[in-house]
């Protein structure tokens, strides 16, 4: 790493299943439990808000319960140590990365502890259990509140800030993410297409590793600090 001047880094659920979070597709994954067109959709939202209140008050109030593993703190200490340009986008909803210190954060997918109001489009920490009648703390309408996070069909935040350092970095990781959901899974071929280094850490081989020019496999408390150390 002695030479690069930029790097980009994504993150997926990968890098927090051995805090205790659950990943999607794994075997015992979420999707394992719930059909996303439920869950993860607008349509779904629209039939049974209920459902998806319960869905994310349940996965919310998880995080009460989990911490930051030595993955996460690696990339926290990197970003303090690296003194060229640095982002971490990360398509997890929980917080743990910056529990552990990141700073220079995108949640691509949204977050957790966030309350979106379809109204006057504020964001405003998540109440104690959202429900279909919470009112927005802004703007006071009750019955417009929804989880802040990117279903499917919805477009992901910041995606011209994050297009806009892939394009300038000369190293992009990506750690924890099978590479099945679009435009994230994207990333690397659009880093490399821009003369980034690409480097896939994983359990295993994503969907798009042939993309990547190196691979390291195995558990991210191990491999990470190892590869950025
Ligand atoms: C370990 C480990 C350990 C385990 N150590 N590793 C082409 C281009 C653009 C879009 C599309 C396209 N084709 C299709 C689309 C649409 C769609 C999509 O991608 N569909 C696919 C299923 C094909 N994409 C979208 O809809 C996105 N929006 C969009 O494209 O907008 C454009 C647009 C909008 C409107 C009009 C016009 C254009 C939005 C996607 C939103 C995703 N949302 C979710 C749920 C919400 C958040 C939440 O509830 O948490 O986000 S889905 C879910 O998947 C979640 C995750 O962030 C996301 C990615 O999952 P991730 O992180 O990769 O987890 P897993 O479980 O899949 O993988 C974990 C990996 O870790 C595995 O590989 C394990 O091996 C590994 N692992 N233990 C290291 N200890």
């Amino acid at each position: 790493m002695a030479r690069t001047q930029s790097i980009v880094i994504l993150t997926g659920a990968g890098i927090s299943a051995e805090s205790g979070v659950d990943t999607f597709r794994d075997k015992d994954g979420i999707w394992s439990k719930y059909d996303y067109r439920d869950v993860a959709t607008p349509e779904g939202f629209v039939r049974n808000p209920k459902m998806v209140f319960d869905f994310y008050n349940m996965r919310r109030r998880g995080l009460a319960k989990v911490k930051p593993n030595a993955a996460h703190e690696a990339l926290a200490r990197l970003e303090q140590e690296f003194s060229g340009a640095f982002l971490l986008v990360t398509q997890n909803i929980d917080n743990l990365h910056e529990r552990a210190g990141s700073r220079n954060l995108i949640h691509m997918h949204g977050e957790l502890d966030s309350a979106l109001c379809k109204v006057c489009e504020c964001r405003s920490d998540w109440p104690d259990d959202m429900e279909q009648g919470s009112s927005c703390p802004a703007c006071g309408t009750v019955g417009y509140l929804r989880p802040d996070v990117v279903w499917f069909g919805e477009m992901p935040y910041q995606m011209d800030r994050i297009h806009e350092s892939l394009a300038g970095c000369d190293l992009f990781l990506s750690i924890g993410t099978s590479g099945n959901v679009y435009p994230a899974a994207g990333f690397v071929d659009f880093a490399r297409a821009h003369g980034a280094h690409t480097v896939e850490l994983n359990l295993e081989p994503s969907e798009g590793h042939s993309v990547f020019h190196d691979a390291i496999h195995g558990k991210a408390t191990k491999i990470v600090p190892d590869y950025v150390e």
